[in-house]
């Protein structure tokens, strides 16, 4: 078999005396595969057939003018070459994808080095073996989009009468695919670090780093940390231990504190490895309804976002998540939920710099049969999706990526919980032995034992669901006032969401509360007074309202509203091209309700 992913490093890729890293972003070669035969051709040895330029990192779907390529569904394929260092000695070569979407094989002058299922975390392969050393060399991926049920996230495929198959998500964000995420090839030393993980105890004002790095091969670990001026403040030796830092200086929520934390690896007497990354020293603790970071409370005030832009569709673009920040910071946001998947490793960069809360999302989503997942999640709709025989498929996929998230994202100061789903059946045994596997799982993957959750629909009722109790806070998705009794009906709405309120409330489940969704479609160009459904005004009027029911429950520790921006969508008579729960615009303008949203959250402290 070859080499699976997790036997290699997850370390962001970075240059330094030991490492070197280059970039193989821009234009490689593409075709679509629909009869799937690129395999039998040996596309993989000789090269893909027929190839049109596509530019990497992007999803494909946007930049096509036909419906045949924008909607196609199967198997697609990349090529591109590279050249590879004449001398290696000591040295591996490593290729790394932060993501391809949602399947990938990738193949080095023919030769298959890796396989990944799932299309939102990296995909890294040991090329030393398959590559000609001193000269160029073909690389080929081997990609495919389609959706089922035993596969994160959940949908189906229909093939149409003309045999032209169509994904069909059960979930509603456009089914974007591609080389997502940037490319590198990795120049690293044979031996050396492979990982590292960081926890904090604080101490008065004080602090204690404790550290662990994980090397391949026999060698010394020397560490080191520095404060944000470059001065070091503590050292040490060995591949664990203690680095004590006093008069700390804390990460805090909009405040950030950056540390490098800097790892060596020594062999005979030479340092034959290096590497360093940002760190921030802060804590993080649910206690009774309050979630504490630092010993402080903190009540969330962000959105659920998407990776979704113009043209680019899923990829990152630092242009675009700068812009995004720079919305955020304006409208006094400190938090956002990665819903429905990890994004792009920048996107945690960013929040540790800017000092934002990061629920980080596995992409457990669709875990409901439901072409219409947001019309349906109210009705009491119940699928048996967890006792169908696709289930421990999928159980196996679910463990295997969060796995894979916990692994990428753990050092991260901004990520202080982690969400292993969005909006599942939860209402039958199956459900509950199911997430019980997935939770407990979970627990034993995060050195810093952060907050484990999942966001609840509506079918997960305070009386229904059977999954509430693994949730270290519970996160709740509500619309009322828009798929439940919208428009005229809105006081009726109200009326039920304080009934559901009493309900939990009730429960004296003594944990936190955090709305992950809560939202209505607005279309920029629509205003009317008083406002109906889809105008400016009634976003406005959905949200007071929402915010006043909020507000009267103690245990309500956060509101993330959905979504920070419009984003693209599968068609039908629920989308005006895309979803458009936005407070911003597609292209990151503020809509009405975002001034009020600021006049809000800029009154509260972080
Ligand atoms: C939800 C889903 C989200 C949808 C949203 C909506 O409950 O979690 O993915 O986009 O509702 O707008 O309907």
């Amino acid at each position: 078999m070859e080499k699976s992913m997790m036997q290699n490093s997850l370390l962001y890729p970075r240059s330094n005396a030991c490492r070197r890293k280059t970039s193989l972003d821009g234009l490689w070669k593409f075709c679509f595969d629909p009869e799937a035969k690129g395999k039998k051709e040996k596309w993989t040895e000789e090269g893909i057939a027929s190839p049109v330029s596509m530019p990497v990192p992007a999803s494909f779907a946007d930049l096509f003018t036909t419906e045949k390529e924008r909607d196609y569904c199967g198997d697609f394929w990349y090529e591109t070459e590279f050249y590879a260092p004449a001398d290696l000695q000591n040295k591996k070569l490593i290729l790394r994808f932060g993501s391809i979407t949602h399947r990938a094989a990738v193949y080095c002058n023919g030769q298959k080095t890796a396989e990944h299922e799932g299309g939102f975390l990296p995909v890294v392969c040991d090329i030393t073996e398959a590559v000609k050393k001193g000269e160029m060399n073909r690389l080929v991926v081997w990609a495919n989009n389609e959706l089922s049920e035993s596969t994160l996230p959940c949908g189906s495929v229909k093939t149409l009468r003309s045999g032209k198959k169509l994904a069909k998500p059960y979930f509603d964000f456009f089914n974007y695919a591609g080389i997502h995420r940037s490319v590198y090839l990795l120049e690293l030393p044979e031996q050396g670090i492979a990982d590292y993980s960081v926890t904090y105890e604080l101490e008065g004002g004080d602090a204690k780093v404790h550290y662990q790095v994980a090397c391949a091969g026999e060698g010394q670990v020397r560490v080191s940390l520095y404060d944000a001026e470059g001065k070091q403040v503590a050292a040490g030796e060995g591949a664990r231990g203690i680095l004590k830092v006093e008069k700390v200086h804390l990460w805090q929520v909009r405040r950030a504190y950056l540390y490098t934390f800097k790892m060596e690896f020594w062999q005979d007497g030479k340092k034959t490895d290096e590497y360093q990354e940002q760190i921030g020293i802060r804590t993080v603790k649910i206690e009774d309804e309050k979630i504490l970071i630092n010993g402080k409370p903190v009540y969330l005030k962000g959105f659920g976002k998407h990776e979704d832009f113009e043209v680019i569709g899923r990829a990152f673009n630092w242009a675009v998540a700068k812009r995004d920040f720079e919305c955020m910071k304006w409208i006094g946001a400190n938090c956002f939920r990665t819903s429905h998947y990890p994004y792009a490793e920048e996107w945690y960069q960013l929040a540790d710099q800017e000092g934002f809360l990061v629920i980080d999302e596995v992409p457990a989503v669709g875990m409901m049969r439901s072409m219409l997942n947001f019309a349906d999640a109210g009705t009491g709709k119940f699928t048996a999706f967890f006792e169908a025989p696709t289930a421990s498929e999928l159980l196996k996929n679910h463990k295997k990526q969060t796995e894979e998230m916990i692994a990428r994202d753990k050092n991260h100061p901004c990520v202080f919980a982690f969400s292993l789903f969005n909006e599942p059946e939860t209402t039958s045994d199956a459900s509950r032995n199911y997430f019980s596997a997935v939770f407990e799982h979970a627990r034993k993957l995060d050195p810093q034992k952060r907050p484990l959750t999942g966001a609840l629909e509506k079918n997960s009722s305070p009386e229904e669901c059977k999954c509430f109790s693994l949730l270290d806070f519970v996160c709740l998705n509500r619309y009322y006032g828009w798929y439940i009794n919208g428009g005229p009906d809105i006081e009726d709405a109200m009326e039920e969401f304080r009934e559901e309120m009493d309900a939990w409330e009730g429960k004296k489940l003594k944990v936190p509360f955090v709305f992950t969704e809560f939202g209505t479609d607005t279309l920029v160009s629509e205003h009317k007074l008083p406002g109906v459904m889809w105008t400016q005004e009634y976003q406005n009027k959905y949200m007071e309202m929402s915010f006043e029911v909020m507000d009267e429950y103690s245990f309500v520790q956060g509101e993330l509203a959905w979504n920070f921006a419009d984003f693209q969508a599968q068609e039908g008579i629920m989308r005006v091209n895309g979803n458009k729960k936005g407070i911003f615009t597609r292209n990151r303008q503020p809509k009405d309700a975002a001034y009020a949203m600021k006049n809000r959250w800029e009154k509260s402290e972080n």
